[in-house]
C-alpha cells in the first residue's frame, strides 16, 4: 500500500524495530521454563526497541519532540510535533509468551494526534491512520462495528493490576457492563484493543489509568474508522486523562451512562 511520507517514516521505523522483537519473542518462549522467567530479558528488549524507534524517527524528523514509555520526554526544537511511543504495548503478554502485543507510534501536532501506527510483529498486522485519511489494517480500510444494541456488543476492557488503579471501581464497572453487554473480553494491550475497535472486532473498549503512549495512535485509528473516543467521564482529551472509552456513537452514549463518574 502507498503511504504518505509521514506514515512511511513511521511504518519503516516500526518494521525495523520489529525484527529484534521477533527474535526476542522466540527466546521468551524458551525462557518460560526457567524459574527466573524472562522479565529482565524483556526489559532489555523493550529498551532496545525504543532506541531503534527513536533513532529512526529522529533521523527522518530531527526537530520533533519525543514522549516515550521508557525514556520519558525529549524536547525537540520544533515546538509543534511530538512522537508518542510505546515500544512494546502489552508487556505482560510478551513476558508470558502470548503473541498479543504491539509497537505503538503516535504523532501529535499542536495537541492533536495526526498520525498513528500500531504493529503486532508476530501476527504482522499493521494498523495505520492519518487524520482525515481513514484507518487501515494492512491495505484494508477500517470501519467500526455498526452494532447499536448494547446487548449485542462485545466489550473489551483493561483490569487494573496488583498495586495499580482503583480495584473497587473496576468491580463496580464490570458488574454494570456485565448486566448489559453480550460479552466482555480482556486482552492486555491497550493499543490493540483500540485497533480492534477500529477494525470492528470489538464493539467497545474502556480502561482507566492509561498513559498517552498506550493510546495515542489507537485513538486516531478509532476516530478515522468512524468511532468515538473520549475520556470516560466526559473530561478533556482522553490521551491526557488516561481514562478512555471507545465505541461507535450509539454504544458510546449507552456505555458512558454506565461508566461515567459523577463530577467532584
Ligand atoms: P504496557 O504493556 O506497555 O505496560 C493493559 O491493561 C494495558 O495497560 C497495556 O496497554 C499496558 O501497557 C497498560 N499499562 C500497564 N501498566 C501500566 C501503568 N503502570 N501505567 C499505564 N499503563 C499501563
Ligand atoms: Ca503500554
Amino acid at each position: 500500500m502507498a503511504y504518505s511520507p509521514i506514515l512511511n517514516v513511521m511504518v519503516g521505523a516500526a518494521r525495523k524495530a520489529s525484527r529484534p522483537i521477533r527474535r526476542d519473542f522466540g527466546e521468551v518462549e524458551n525462557l518460560q521454563v526457567s524459574l527466573k522467567g524472562p522479565a529482565n530479558f524483556v526489559t532489555k528488549s523493550d529498551k532496545r526497541t525504543e532506541q531503534i524507534l527513536h533513532d529512526e524517527l529522529a533521523r527522518a524528523r530531527p526537530t520533533y519532540s519525543f514522549l516515550m514509555e521508557e525514556g520519558g520526554s525529549v524536547e525537540g526544537t520544533d515546538g509543534q510535533h511530538t512522537w508518542i511511543i510505546d515500544p512494546i504495548d502489552g508487556t505482560t503478554n510478551f513476558i508470558h509468551g502470548i503473541p498479543h502485543f504491539a509497537i505503538s507510534i503516535g504523532l501529535e501536532r499542536a495537541g492533536t494526534i495526526v498520525a498513528g501506527v500500531i504493529y503486532n510483529p508476530i501476527t504482522d498486522e499493521l494498523f495505520t491512520a492519518e487524520r482525515g485519511q481513514g484507518a487501515f489494517l494492512n491495505d484494508r480500510r477500517l470501519r467500526v462495528a455498526a452494532r447499536s444494541r448494547i446487548e449485542d456488543a462485545v466489550v473489551t476492557c483493561g483490569i487494573p493490576h496488583l498495586g495499580r488503579g482503583d480495584h473497587e471501581l473496576f468491580q463496580t464497572e464490570i458488574t454494570k457492563v456485565q448486566a448489559k453487554a453480550a460479552g466482555i473480553r480482556r486482552f492486555g494491550a491497550a493499543s490493540l484493543d483500540l485497533a480492534f475497535v477500529a477494525a470492528g472486532r470489538f464493539d467497545a473498549y474502556w480502561e482507566r489509568g492509561l498513559e498517552a503512549w498506550d493510546v495515542a495512535a489507537g485513538i486516531l485509528l478509532v476516530r478515522e474508522a468512524g468511532g468515538r473516543v473520549e475520556d470516560v467521564d466526559g473530561g478533556p482529551e482522553a490521551h491526557e486523562t488516561g481514562n478512555i472509552l471507545a465505541a461507535n456513537d450509539s454504544l458510546f452514549t449507552q456505555l458512558q451512562k454506565e461508566l461515567k463518574l459523577p463530577k467532584g
